[in-house]
């Protein structure tokens, strides 16, 4: 609104300012006014309206913030774009109409609401944050205007989201001016109605996806975040949305900052401040578009570097540029691959963001099947997905280029791409069983060795080439009759798999390959015994160098964090490779191995994979791993996912920090374990002193990243494994300056705890050192 101030004629009314005290009132009459000074409180004294100075600003604004926080969160602005600049605003009913918000020295007018009123008008600020201007008739109140329809940045819970441009939530321009910012939300009701994210007029930065009956398409975790409820109603251009809270007494709010980040943010009474549970856009695959029309973003593709894939059925538009990884020109159409009327079908990808939808076609009462039928007679339909996962019924179809499409790591939905017959007979092969697939790999060249090979390199196995000693079994050096040096790793325990099954695992984790990743060479199995043959690495394992006071002066900063980042990626190939998930299990220093270079390599992954299926299962009763780096729901319900490995992960970055081990006694405080040590620290926003400043001297810059690894090491240990973040996340996080959420209480595994624990662990004895429990069975089968 472009609205300058406007001189008006005041009719000549007198104005009963309300009275000033703190038994405050939630309501004007007609011929009151609230003048700057003066508030209203709602009946639940949960809001309060009134004038205020944002930042550092001295304009006067007229807005609602929540009543009893300690800082003045504002989340409605009625005169945004019209300042007052002195305490001379009021604000009354004027008779014939509406609520003004004017100057009583100049009489100028900053805010009016523009509404006719035929009975006798009444404002009040309900205590869910709406102000709103009543009409009454007798015993009658009719809702002429209310703010929520008008929302600033601000969505609170209740709150009805409507379509158009007159309910976009717009950002603040800065923290300091109110005045409307770049960046807007819409719902967009075309097609299948989402919320779009807009930069400036025509930039979409991000959207939310089609509601699909459970949740956004593009925000899968909604529907795993039990503390708020939501509730589209979609009914052509009077579509709305509502989110609520089932506990009504939290405080709880989403706002458009002026970035342009969508943020959710949950007041917590315990420790006094805001927790941030998600914000979007997140990682770069949130970004609208990021791969170009018919492209898929795909963030957990070959360690995120570059996400970009084609949709079934197309192929770079632009292979060069592919090649030099942008994305952005997406994919078109492979040349033998043009549809027809006859003869196509449909690729499943799963768990994906439904494409952008407001071209779409919505069609609440088909059935998925037939869907897939009606886009087939129509030859510029190109996909189609479930509107409503709840019910089943109800179908979106999709026309033309398919954009802004991605993939999660466990969530999302299934989309149905449509390819031509080629296609369809091509990935029908890729489909066949797995065995035939590795049949054909049988020429590649990942060798199965000769158990004499093996003894040969190893001296049979002398304790000389003994490198160590894990829950799996012993590793030894070896180097074999071409000079190349090995690590053989004898396993301890006879795997439950079949040799032919065996081989086959080591053949597809052996196809693992990334730079933070120790190769797998192959395996030798003697017997009833087993081997794997890694590469072997110069410099020893992570353990080594950052628990030793001496050997820890050879690891810097700088090198410390390409540590931690290289661990990341590795990790987050690990869980997110497209052909395989692995879930490594025991992640920790001494599993850290390091080359000439001091690259860090994961060593070990794939070894639960190969140890047999009751392991591979999401709950598992032999917990394998090393106490004081296992999350609480796998140490104790033997319960694992991918987040036990962020829990791990974390353990280990507060470890490189501060050079303690997580599990051992620290001499100054002997009860308490690492992860509560940096956690009192942190709250009491000391979390630079863990920091062992004799090995890790640091300048400003330094400590501000590694104050941000503090913090991220303390969201990997959170107690609940949805609040953790991914790995993707975490690479995310680590690689750029965003705004981190503030960590919850961290999971505490006491030091009480593992003795208990011990006495019910069998194969405790593989490290005889004081601490380090290594636990291969935690209860016997
Ligand atoms: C409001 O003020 C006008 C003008 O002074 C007067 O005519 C009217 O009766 C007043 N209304 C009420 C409800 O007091
Ligand atoms: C308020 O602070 C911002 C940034 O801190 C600064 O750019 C701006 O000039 C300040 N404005 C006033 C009125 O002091
Ligand atoms: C305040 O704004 C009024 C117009 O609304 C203008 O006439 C006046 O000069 C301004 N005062 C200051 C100090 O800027
Ligand atoms: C008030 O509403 C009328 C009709 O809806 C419109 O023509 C007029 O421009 C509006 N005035 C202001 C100040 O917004
Ligand atoms: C959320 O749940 C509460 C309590 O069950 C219910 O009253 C409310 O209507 C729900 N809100 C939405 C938006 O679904
Ligand atoms: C597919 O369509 C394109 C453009 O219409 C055409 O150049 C190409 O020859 C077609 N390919 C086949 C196999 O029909
Ligand atoms: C195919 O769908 C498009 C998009 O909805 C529509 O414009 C077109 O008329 C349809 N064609 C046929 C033959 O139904
Ligand atoms: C390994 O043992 C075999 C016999 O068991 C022996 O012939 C061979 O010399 C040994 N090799 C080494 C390197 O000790
Ligand atoms: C790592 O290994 C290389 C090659 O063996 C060696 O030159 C280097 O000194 C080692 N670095 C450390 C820190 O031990
Ligand atoms: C490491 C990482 O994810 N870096 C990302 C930081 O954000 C920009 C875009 O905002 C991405 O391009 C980078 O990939």
């Amino acid at each position: 609104m472009e609205l300058q101030p406007i001189l008006l004629l005041l009719q000549l009314i007198t104005f009963i300012t309300l009275p000033f005290s703190s038994s405050s009132t939630d309501t004007i009459s007609i011929n009151q006014s609230l003048a700057d000074g003066q508030m209203l409180v709602s009946s639940g004294e949960r809001h309060t309206l009134g004038f205020f100075s944002p930042g550092n600003s001295t304009n006067r604004y007229l807005g609602i913030w929540f009543t009893k926080l300690p800082d003045q969160i504002v989340v409605w602005v009625a005169n945004r774009d019209n300042p007052i600049n002195d305490t001379s605003g009021l604000l009354s009913i004027d008779p014939q109409g509406g609520m003004l918000l004017h100057s009583k020295s100049t009489a100028a007018l900053f805010w009016s609401t523009n509404v006719s009123v035929l009975g006798t008008p009444l404002a009040r600020l309900l205590d869910e944050g709406n102000f709103v201007l009543l009409q009454q008739d007798g015993a009658d109140e009719t809702v002429l205007w209310q703010s929520f329809d008008y929302p600033t940045d601000t969505v609170l819970p209740n709150m009805v989201r409507k379509t158009g441009p007159d309910h976009a939530v717009r950002s603040w321009k800065s923290s300091n001016d109110p005045a409307t910012g770049d960046c807007y939300y819409v719902l967009d009701p075309r097609g299948s109605p989402e919320l779009i994210l807009y930069r400036g007029r025509a930039t979409k930065l991000w959207r939310s996806g089609p509601w699909n009956g459970i949740a956004w398409s593009g925000i899968p975790e909604m529907a795993r975040i039990t503390f708020f409820n939501a509730t589209v109603v979609i009914d052509g251009s009077d579509t709305t949305f509502v989110w609520g809270l089932r506990n009504p007494d939290m405080i709880a709010r989403f706002y458009l900052d002026p970035t342009g980040t969508l943020n959710r943010a949950v007041w917590q009474d315990k420790v006094g401040r805001w927790n941030l549970i998600a914000y979007y856009p997140k990682e770069q695959c949130d970004y609208y578009g990021n791969c170009g029309p018919n492209g898929n973003c795909d963030p957990y593709r070959v360690a995120g570097d570059f996400p970009c894939t084609c949709l079934p059925g197309f192929e770079p538009r632009f292979p060069n540029d592919w090649y030099l990884r942008d994305g952005s020109g997406g994919c078109v159409r492979k040349r033998t691959g043009n549809l027809s009327c006859g003869g196509d079908g449909f690729v499943k990808l799963e768990n994906a963001k439904v494409p952008d939808t407001t071209m779409a076609r919505l069609n609440v009462d088909m059935d998925l099947d037939v869907c897939g039928e009606e886009c087939l007679k129509n030859c510029s339909c190109t996909a189609y997905a479930s509107s409503n996962l709840a019910s089943g019924v109800g179908c979106v179809t999709l026309y033309g280029d398919l954009v802004d499409t991605r993939v999660f790591a466990g969530d999302g939905q299934d989309l149905y791409v449509r390819v031509d017959a080629t296609e369809l007979g091509m990935r029908a092969r890729m489909l066949a069983p797995r065995l035939e697939i590795l049949y054909e790999d049988k020429d590649s060249s990942v060798p199965i060795f000769d158990v004499n090979d093996i003894f040969d390199a190893t001296g049979n196995f002398s304790l000389g080439n003994k490198l160590g000693q894990g829950g799996f079994g012993s590793v030894y050096k070896g180097v074999l009759f071409d000079g190349q040096e090995i690590a053989v790793k004898r396993l301890s325990q006879t795997s439950r798999q079949g040799i032919e099954e065996f081989k086959n695992e080591v053949r597809l984790v052996s196809k693992l390959q990334h730079k933070n990743l120790a190769r797998l060479f192959g395996c030798c199995i003697h017997g009833d015994e087993k081997m794997l043959v890694y590469e072997y690495l110069q410099n020893r394992s992570l353990d080594f160098f950052i628990f030793d006071k001496t050997q820890g002066l050879q690891l810097d900063w700088p090198r410390r964090f390409e540590i931690i980042i290289g661990i990341a990626r590795g990790l987050l190939y690990l869980h997110q490779d497209s052909r395989l998930k692995i879930i490594h299990r025991d992640l920790k220093a001494s599993n850290v191995l390091l080359d000439a270079a001091m690259n860090p390599k994961i060593s070990d992954f794939g070894l639960a994979r190969l140890f047999g299926e009751d392991q591979t299962e999401a709950n598992t009763n032999r917990v394998v791993g090393t106490y004081g780096y296992m999350s609480p729901e796998y140490a104790m319900g033997g319960l694992y996912s991918t987040k036990s490995d962020a829990f791990s992960f974390g353990v280990l970055t507060l470890e490189i920090l501060s050079g303690r081990r997580s599990n051992q006694c620290h001499q100054e405080s002997p009860s308490i374990s690492l992860i509560a040590h940096v956690w009192e620290l942190w709250k009491e926003g000391r979390a630079m002193d863990i920091v062992d400043s004799s090995t890790l001297g640091g300048s400003d810059s330094t400590d501000q990243v590694m104050t941000r690894c503090v913090q991220i090491g303390l969201l990997c240990v959170q107690e609940s494994p949805v609040d953790r973040p991914t790995m993707s996340d975490v690479v995310f996080m680590l690689g750029n300056a965003t705004t981190l959420p503030s960590p919850k209480k961290p999971a505490f595994i006491l030091q009480g705890k593992y003795d208990d624990m011990d006495t019910i662990a069998t194969g405790s004895s593989a490290i005889p050192s004081t601490n380090r429990v290594t636990l291969s069975t935690l209860v016997p089968r």
